[in-house]
């Protein structure tokens, strides 16, 4: 059985990170959304409520799960058995840090493998920092996020 593991920040998670999501889970027969808790950059949303959101913009797909991890990747996919870390690409600027990622990864443990996703050309320049700059400046996402995120930043920009 292939588990992948597709990890992030998710502050919060956007259309982009969803179709990653619904990709990969055709790709591998059970995905992990690894949510990292001990983030270096202060996150706008608690982690309790990034799992949350992701949650509920998944739970129509049955074959993954969203859990918390803290520390190195590598031991939490280890632990939950996973063979496949999965990332997201979406312009030349994500790849020096995407492959410098995924270089420290199979130095860390060659038996996982990293593989990429191009992003879908609709969301290549979507991230979770320009969804909460347009937010906080009372900018339209509805097209970046799902409803519910975006009802939780009209509430926490308001
Ligand atoms: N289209 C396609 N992909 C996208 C889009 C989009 N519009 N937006 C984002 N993505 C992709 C990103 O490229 C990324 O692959 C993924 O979605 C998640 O993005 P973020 O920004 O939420 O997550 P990051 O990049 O902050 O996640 C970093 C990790 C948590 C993976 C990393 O810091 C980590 O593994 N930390 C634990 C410590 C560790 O093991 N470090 C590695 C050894 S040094």
């Amino acid at each position: 059985m292939k588990i992948g593991i597709y990890p992030g920040t998710f502050d919060p998670v956007t259309y982009g990170h969803l179709d990653v999501i619904k990709r990969a889970s055709k790709v591998v027969d059970y995905l992990i959304v690894g949510v990292l808790c001990n983030v270096r950059k202060q996150p706008l949303l608690t982690l309790e409520e990034r799992i949350q959101l992701l949650e509920n913009v998944t739970d129509d797909l049955p074959n993954i799960s969203i859990e918390s991890f803290s520390g190195l990747l590598v031991e939490f996919a280890k632990q939950k058995n996973a063979n496949v870390i999965i990332r997201g690409l979406r312009a030349v600027t994500d790849f020096e840090y995407e492959l410098q990622l995924a270089q420290a990864n199979q130095y860390l443990n060659s038996d996982i493998e990293t593989i990429f996703l191009a992003t879908n050309v609709q969301y290549s320049f979507l991230s979770s920092s320009v969804v909460k700059e347009i937010a906080r400046f009372g900018g339209n996402v509805d097209a970046l996020v799902p409803p519910k995120v975006a009802e939780y930043l009209r509430t926490k920009y308001m």
